[in-house]
């Protein structure tokens, strides 16, 4: 044990308030804590695989990226939120509506929270979720091709952070309002908030992918609504969302919302108010926001402009929602694996409370409350506490699960993760991190079924952790071993954007489900060239549509002329390869916009408006075959009224089939 090592167990062991001098923003001794086997703990032979799939939250970045664990291998990004210039998602005519919304075309977002699909309370790899937390909209991931397949924007919303949080059957994901703002959204003076002012609780219908809607919404008091957990087994039918700011301040949050010494989880029966719905108490409300999908077959996205959503008024919805009384600006409220503890962590709060459902449930029928707050009755804190975890360090946030009767829970200001036993409350382990944790996350934590094997860290703050970078350091996760009584340090890997949530599954569960190519019979969209004889150039006006493949190693047509200045030219490409990983991209001189990259099977477009006369080469961007630099091709642009002739340079094979009677362009 080394000098640092030795200091900081002593510092550990010591009160809470030795922890808080040694504050983490300020880059402490570095110690790593890794003991002897960690590397072969981590260690993956070239071609061998990872055990774990990790989808961790690209924050402001908007993306997902997908890790390996245990190695903490890059495996892929996943644009969702944001235009991705390295594949021309959000760029190319056939991804672009995902990003449609009331605002227009939003290109950039946060996405925090990802969310894997369950059945029966378990992950069950079908889809991954994430939200966007700045422009509130949900993303589906499908995990057979790991691609965003739909978007719907939340409406009456504003800060969609408490999201996409799921039941444990998917029917419904959830997104509240971080923000209240005035609903439907009016010109009103800021400080009219106590007045006008609210939040909403949304409920995602989320099973039928293409068919993602607003269930209802749940109007709720003008306070911040954080982050949420379902309920399972016995409280399966319930969700609980954290509050703040109870104390509905509108200026200087940082001082003016602080006052409360307890603030509230709303614990809602979502079963209820789907009777609310049922029975005509939901007032259909207008408002307009997008629903975008991707059409499988086509794999062109589509966007469809929606008018109403169902708004109850917990007034008019009796039992519909209670609030907890919960210390103090709670932010994660996460539920154990039985389905009876309800847990939450106050940023500003001395211990970790743990609601007991069971209580809950015997509080409502006593009728055990302390008031009502429009319509929603606040229950006894002594009714509902099932108990409080003491000195657990400082700034809890969130906690995850193992299955074996322990929480874990990330300490913000103390930076370290604490390790407790759930039903007696008491502190069993402590794990320093480096630096300053946010979410932590467990292989199913947040589920029935933990597969409580590892740990990871997810770090706000890197500083000293890895080689410098200049002011901006890639954010830090860190792996840690959780098999045993003491938790064991493995592993540092950096990540991308900031991840803020991940969630981790078993790789048996999804890789055998993996698409390996798109069936080139399959494609419907209408621009497919399924042969070189169904290329082609065509003119409407002042468009221009061209029709070509990509094969190893040559476009074809491969030489276009007719082109003028002024026209839009449309290439669409079609990768006809049946073969996995076998990609071809498409860039042209000059192109405002990014490249497309086509997978085997699917036709992408890249739109170009030349500017000037001239010979503009194309080329194929993804290095796929050893004649790949031979890949290329030629576009004539004559100025505008020109009289050269619109050809495309087909094949003689192909003109023969072509006037043999066969489908050309
Ligand atoms: S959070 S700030 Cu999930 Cu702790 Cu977003
Ligand atoms: Cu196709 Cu390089």
């Amino acid at each position: 044990m080394n000098i640092s090592k030795r200091r900081f167990t002593q510092l550990a062991a010591a009160s809470i308030g030795a922890i808080a001098i040694i504050y983490a923003c300020a880059p402490r001794a570095k110690t790593s804590f890794v003991t002897g086997d960690a590397a072969s703990r981590v260690y993956i032979a070239p071609g061998a695989y990872d055990e774990y799939y990790a989808f961790m939250s690209g924050g402001y970045s908007g993306q997902v990226s997908v890790y390996g664990l245990p190695s903490g291998r890059l495996l892929k990004l996943i644009p969702v939120f944001s235009q991705f210039a390295e594949d021309g998602y959000g760029y190319n005519a056939e991804t672009k509506p995902l990003l449609e919304t009331t605002y227009g075309f939003v290109p950039w977002d946060d996405s925090h929270h990802p969310e894997l699909s369950q059945t029966d309370g378990v992950p069950d790899g079908r889809w991954l979720f994430i939200n966007a937390n700045n422009t509130p909209r949900i993303a589906r991931i499908d995990l057979t091709t790991f691609e965003t397949s739909e978007i719907i924007q939340i409406p009456n919303s504003a800060g969609g952070h408490a999201s996409p949080f799921t039941t444990p059957d998917t029917k419904y994901i959830v997104s509240a309002t971080r923000f209240s703002v005035p609903i439907p959204n009016s010109d009103v003076p800021i400080d009219s908030y106590k007045q006008n002012f609210k939040g909403t609780l949304s409920f995602i219908t989320a099973n039928d992918p293409g068919k993602m809607d607003v269930a209802f919404q749940i109007l709720m008091p003008g306070y911040n609504y954080d982050l949420g957990h379902a309920g399972k087994g016995p409280s399966d039918g319930w969700f609980f969302f954290t509050s703040y700011n109870t104390e509905q301040a509108n200026t200087k949050l940082e001082e003016n919302a602080s006052q409360n010494d307890k603030d509230f989880v709303a614990a809602v029966n979502y079963k209820r108010a789907e009777e609310c719905v049922t029975q005509g108490v939901a007032k259909a409300t207008p408002v307009e926001y997008y629903h975008n999908y991707v059409d499988p077959s086509s794999r062109i996205a589509k966007s469809e402009k929606k008018s109403s959503v169902k708004m109850i008024d917990p007034a008019q919805c009796a039992g519909v929602v209670y609030y907890l009384p919960t210390p103090k600006s709670p932010h994660g409220v996460d539920v154990d694996p039985t389905g009876e503890y309800i847990v939450a962590g106050g940023k500003l709060a001395t211990v970790i409370p743990v609601h007991s459902f069971t209580k809950m449930q015997k509080a409502i029928a006593d009728k055990a409350f302390d008031k009502t707050i429009d319509g929603i009755p606040v229950l006894k804190y002594d009714a509902v506490i099932a108990g409080e975890v003491q000195k657990p360090g400082l700034g809890p946030l969130h906690t995850e699960f193992d299955g074996k009767g322990y929480a874990y829970t990330s300490m913000f200001i103390s930076s370290e993760v604490v390790k407790w036993k759930l039903g007696t409350w008491e502190v069993v382990d402590r794990m320093p991190v480096y630096y300053s944790i946010g979410h932590l996350m467990i292989p199913g934590g947040d589920s029935k079924k933990p597969w409580g094997k590892y740990l990871v860290a997810m770090n706000k703050i890197t500083k000293d952790r890895y080689l410098p970078t200049g002011p901006e350091m890639a954010q830090s996760a860190q792996l840690i071993d959780i098999s045993g009584d003491k938790m064991k340090m493995l592993l540092d890997f950096p990540t991308i954007g900031e991840p803020h949530y991940a969630q981790a599954i078993p790789a048996s569960i999804i890789k055998d489900k993996s698409l390996k190519f798109h069936k080139l019979a399959e494609n419907t969209s209408p621009w497919v060239t399924k042969s070189e004889a169904e290329g082609g150039i065509t003119r409407n006006g002042k468009k221009v549509e061209i029709k070509m493949i990509a094969i190893r190693s040559h476009f074809a047509p491969d030489n276009f002329e007719g082109v003028q200045v002024g026209d839009t030219v449309n290439f669409h490409v079609t990768n006809i390869e049946q073969d996995w990983d076998i990609l071809h991209g498409f860039a042209v001189l000059g192109a405002n916009t990014s490249e497309i990259i086509l997978q085997p099977g699917e036709t992408r477009t890249l739109t170009w408006v030349p500017k000037s006369p001239g010979v503009y080469p194309f080329y194929c961007t993804d290095f796929c075959s050893a004649l790949h630099q031979e890949m290329q091709g030629y576009i004539r642009v004559s100025p505008a009224g020109s009289n050269v002739k619109l050809i495309a340079n087909v094949s003689p094979k192909a003109q023969a089939q072509i006037s043999g009677g066969q489908a050309g362009k």
